[in-house]
């Protein structure tokens, strides 16, 4: 029986052609700055952003954290979504590495809201408070279940930041889900931020690697907090071959994972016992609530390995379904059948 695993689009595996392009990469030592394949992702990444300058990093929690490093100094906040994965799950990065604390703003599938924001931002002329330096959004936000920032939405966030000389970095780890999803382009998205940070290895399929986006003077110091991390790698463009394949091809078929994740969506809803708002469905990330099947998060797992299918966790009675390059269509219509085979007869909890 193969196995559909639905547990991250991080699984995708390189295609025959970024493993040819890593082959024959041309290289050169990247601390020096000598890499021409670096520079040309680099170039290309700020590019499709609209930002002057760009650095290539080995993870999307490096280039989350090389960020806020650089953003912030000790002792300063940041305002941040309270599901956000800068805050759940980059083991404490900003408090460990940079003595900088969070302060986490609940918002609505995802989305922060500018009046909950501007509450929150502190006085500037009160010597109690912290100063609030920067403001973190997600997009698409992982854990509301891939929901995209409407643009004006970003604008709102971003013209109070300007007003009271705060900047915004954005986690867009999946930004190009987003892009796809809503038809914002990533450069009116990069427009109200002052920083980036996009994923390769997710939907896009590059074995590895993000790119973080900024100004000139941004991307300069960045590169030190990078360099100081252990990040800087010498003839890195082995790896940037297949990141620079990825956001030149294959952004347009993330429309496929989203379709797959819809239709998903509503088979799993029609399974009795597990509840998705299809709805909310709007990339490939789609959350299932388990509660009333009656079963705790391990049972069901152990009922998804009977199936032979795999899934996350994500909290008490949430499991998380991501799409990708990897499941196709037909594996969504199998993955149906084989759950309402291992599920029938529940005692469903109204
Ligand atoms: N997310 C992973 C897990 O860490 C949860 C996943 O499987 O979804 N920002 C966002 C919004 C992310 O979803 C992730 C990865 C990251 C940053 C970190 O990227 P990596 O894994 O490259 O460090």
């Amino acid at each position: 029986m193969k196995m559909i695993d639905f547990r991250s689009d991080t699984l995708t595996k390189p295609t025959e052609e970024m493993r040819r392009l890593m082959y024959e990469a041309e290289v050169g030592d990247d601390v020096y700055g000598e890499d021409p394949t670096v520079r040309r992702l680099e170039e290309r990444a700020a590019e499709m952003l609209g930002h002057e300058d760009a650095l290539f990093v080995t993870s999307g929690t490096q280039g989350n954290q090389v960020a806020l490093l650089t953003h912030c100094r000790v002792g300063e906040e940041i305002i941040l979504e309270a599901d956000a994965h800068i805050f759940l799950y980059e083991g404490a990065g900003p408090a460990a590495l940079g003595g900088i604390q969070l302060h986490t703003v609940a918002g609505t599938a995802g989305v922060l809201s500018v009046d909950d924001v501007r509450k929150a931002v502190r006085d500037e002329n009160d010597i109690h408070q912290p100063r609030t330096r920067l403001i973190c959004v997600e997009n698409t936000h992982n854990k509301a279940g891939g929901r995209v920032i409407p643009v004006e939405k970003l604008r709102e966030l971003y013209l109070l930041a300007r007003e009271r000389s705060i900047q915004v970095h954005m986690d867009g780890a999946r930004l190009f889900n987003a892009v796809v999803a809503s038809g914002t382009s990533a450069q009116e998205y990069g427009e109200y931020v002052d920083s980036a940070q996009i994923c390769l290895s997710k939907g896009l399929s590059a074995p590895i690697g993000s790119v973080l986006t900024g100004s000139k003077e941004f991307i300069t110091e960045a590169r030190r907090w990078r360099k100081r991390l252990g990040g800087g790698m010498r003839q890195a463009g082995v790896i940037a071959a297949p990141g620079l394949y990825a956001l030149e091809h294959m952004v347009d078929r993330l429309e496929d994972d989203h379709h797959n994740a819809k239709k998903l969506a509503q088979y799993l809803g029609s399974i009795p016992g597990l509840q998705v708002n299809v709805d909310a469905v709007e990339t490939n990330i789609l959350m299932c609530d388990i509660t009333a099947s009656g079963l705790s998060n391990d049972a069901f797992q152990e009922k998804l390995t009977e199936a032979g299918v795999r899934a996350s966790n994500f909290g008490e009675g949430i499991i998380r379904f991501v799409t990708h390059r990897h499941i196709t269509a037909e594996d969504v219509e199998e993955t149906y059948s084989r759950l309402s085979g291992v599920l029938k007869g529940l005692t469903v909890i109204k």
